[in-house]
């Protein structure tokens, strides 16, 4: 599974700027500013410096990493949620993806107009909040009034199903009228069912992007302590990126870009944190496949056992699933091949159970 990203925040927040930045694309951020009939759209290599490890030492003819698509939709929620057509369809999209970025605006450009008229992060933040809550409760609303409707006809088994549908959808608006995001609250398993089925958007993993000038860059780290200690929770967190130099750096040769952060202090490039974050609140590791010469990174929901994980690269591999070789990624480095770690016996095998760990390098055995 490839992770889906939908970026959404304020008119001239830099939504398109992150976009590029994290995708190396092009987009035209001067157009664009208004919800435009296409979003954009891009795939981005997700890095994975255990890859190049795996590629050293085993020489294979190819390396596929995990790509993360993004979409920027081009629009903050407000307004998509009343609207038809487009504006349905932009929410569409935002509602399908795995997780959201928030962009906010910090930069400060006299030139740029805000749509609020001032800077102010945390008022941003809170928009951007409410506009996710208010979409919900929209949701819920229309779906409410259709199982009123289905009620008045409906014989106990259906009957029973859309009383406890109600109750439901019930509990989560009263939460989202208190403004707490669907995220934040302990659902039992077929709470979560309905969750899922609904694609509520706060109950999404979501990553606020504050987006930095340059200029800004020597208080980026006290400004996402400060926001995390507000913000944060298991499924949302804060970071400051500086989209337009980020941008630009993007579309450099790697070496360069290195030089050019080394020079601004930043150690890490912005796709790489920004991935990283979004990994850790999807909840997603990766494991490693070594087949006719191609190693290949995957990515699955943490607790993901081995017949689905097998299930994910090929339906026949779950449906005649036997078991499964594996060895941590550390183990393999220590014994320098797979050759040499079935030798000194370091390959487990594991059965259809197995919960695969983070950097697990496996061979499903299967019967076709
Ligand atoms: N000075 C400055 N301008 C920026 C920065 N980030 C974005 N911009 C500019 O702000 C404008 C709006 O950015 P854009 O990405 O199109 O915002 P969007 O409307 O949210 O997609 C563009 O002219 C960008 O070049 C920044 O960090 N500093
Ligand atoms: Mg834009």
């Amino acid at each position: 599974m490839s992770i889906d990203i939908g970026i959404t925040g304020l008119p001239q927040s830099g939504k398109t700027t992150v976009f590029n930045a994290l995708t190396g694309g092009r987009a035209d951020t001067a157009s664009h500013t208004t919800a435009g009939p296409t979003p954009h759209i891009g795939m981005a290599k997700v890095p994975e410096p255990r890859l190049t490890v795996l590629d050293e030492m085993l020489h294979p003819k190819k390396v596929v990493p995990v790509e993360a698509r993004y979409i920027d939709i081009g629009a903050s929620v407000k307004g998509l949620v009343q609207a038809k057509g487009i504006g349905g369809e932009l929410l569409n999209q935002l509602s399908n993806a795995d997780m959201l970025i928030g962009v906010i605006r910090a930069f400060v450009d006299e030139s740029i107009p805000h749509p609020e008229g001032s800077l102010d992060i945390n008022r941003d933040i809170a928009t951007l909040n409410l506009e996710l809550v208010f979409s919900d409760i929209a949701i819920i609303e229309r779906r409410l009034e259709r199982i009123e409707t289905s009620l008045k006809g409906a014989k106990p088994p259906e009957r029973q199903d859309l009383l406890r549908e109600q109750e439901i959808l019930m509990k989560l608006k009263a939460s989202l009228e208190k403004d707490t995001p669907i995220r934040e609250l302990p659902l039992d398993p077929s709470e979560l069912r309905s969750v899922t089925n609904y694609q509520f958007l706060t109950a999404k993993p979501l990553l606020i992007v504050v987006n930095i000038g340059e200029d800004q860059l020597p208080q980026a780290k006290s400004l996402e302590s400060e926001l995390n200690s507000r913000y944060s929770d298991a499924k949302c967190r804060a970071i400051t990126l500086c989209s337009k130099l980020e941008m630009e750096l993007a579309q450099l040769e790697n070496d360069a870009a290195q030089e050019f952060r080394a020079e601004f202090g930043i150690k890490e490039s912005g796709l790489e944190r920004t991935i990283k974050l979004s990994y850790e609140l999807s909840g997603l590791i990766s494991f490693f496949t070594i087949a006719s010469n191609e190693v290949r990174a995957w990515s699955i929901k943490k607790g993901t056992t081995a017949l689905k994980a097998a299930g994910k690269i090929h339906s026949d591999m779950e449906k005649g699933f036997i078991r499964a070789e594996g060895i941590s990624f550390d183990d393999l480095v220590k014994c320098g091949s797979i050759a040499e770690a079935r030798q000194q016996g370091r390959l487990r095998l594991e059965g259809k159970d197995y919960v695969i760990q983070d950097g697990d390098v496996i061979t499903f055995l299967f019967n076709v």
